[in-house]
């Protein structure tokens, strides 16, 4: 299985390849990584999209600050490559979503996201997350793009382009690595909240994850080439899961 992974790997945008190494190693170098127990049957699926092979290659991984830790990359013949991840912290800390997803084909990669996804009522990101977030260098690109109408759950700090040459390609992938440093520290400088306050965190994550299964652009990926049922499976129970806390 691990070959088939690295020639996935291998075999997608410089730009997908290069964001998934690096995400890896900041994953490595902060946590102490633990398997997370994905469906044997979801680690390495393959399905087919217009007479394409669509191939996911899913790295699952738990630590102590996060439940999941989910790295998703896929291909779609020569068509399509896709990263996606999303880091989904315990219901015990407040902390914000980080979530990524590049999605290009041919050479050009048309949508790059990446944010810091608060979960608070107010939609607002805790302050010390606000500060290191607004010290950044500012950053801008040629071709910024619109959030869907569903998008209400990103922060004003997402980056949603269209990264129009190499050298934007990497301002982005370098600004993707900042977001997650700072993420990664915060998280592991963060405690528990009291257990009054774990519903409004787990209200917080289930708004998220509601609104990201209304992506209808992943969606349709998803049910051309392993159908309706699948599709929604996948939607709710790989890429978007809540976790309700033991009783
Ligand atoms: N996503 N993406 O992850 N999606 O998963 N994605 C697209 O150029 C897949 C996340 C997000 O404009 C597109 O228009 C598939 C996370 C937003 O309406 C395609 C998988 C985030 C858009 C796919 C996947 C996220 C978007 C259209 C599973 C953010 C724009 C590409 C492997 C943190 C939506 C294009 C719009 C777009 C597909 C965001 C094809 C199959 C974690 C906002």
């Amino acid at each position: 299985m691990s070959s088939i992974s690295i020639s996935l790997r291998e075999h997608l945008h410089p730009l997908i390849r290069n964001l998934a190494n690096r995400m890896e190693e900041v994953w490595q170098r902060y946590f102490d990584l633990q398997p997370y127990p994905l469906p044997p049957e979801m680690g390495y699926v393959e399905g087919r999209l217009e007479g394409e092979k669509l191939t996911i290659e899913n790295r699952c991984y738990q630590t102590r600050q996060f439940r999941k830790l989910h790295l998703e990359l896929a291909k779609v013949g020569k068509s399509l490559d896709i990263l996606h991840c999303v880091m989904f912290p315990r219901i015990e800390y407040n902390l914000p979503m980080f979530g990524t997803d590049l999605v290009g084909g041919r050479g050009q990669i048309s949508a790059a996201i990446a944010d810091l996804s608060p979960v608070s009522p107010d939609l607002t990101l805790p302050s010390i997350y606000r500060q290191q977030l607004q010290a950044l260098p500012k950053v801008s690109f040629s071709q910024p793009r619109s959030l869907p109408d569903w998008g209400d759950i990103f922060s004003e700090f997402c980056l949603f382009i269209r990264p129009a040459t190499e050298e934007e390609e990497t301002v982005f992938l370098e600004r993707v690595i900042a977001y997650l440093e700072i993420h990664c520290t915060t998280a592991l400088q963060s405690n528990p909240v009291p257990t009054e306050e774990i519903s409004q965190v787990l209200a917080g994550q289930r708004y998220y994850c509601t609104k990201q299964r209304q992506n209808d652009k992943t969606r349709r990926v998803l049910e051309k080439a392993f159908g309706l049922e699948w599709a929604e499976h996948y939607m709710t129970n790989i890429l978007f899961d809540i976790v309700e806390p033991a009783a």
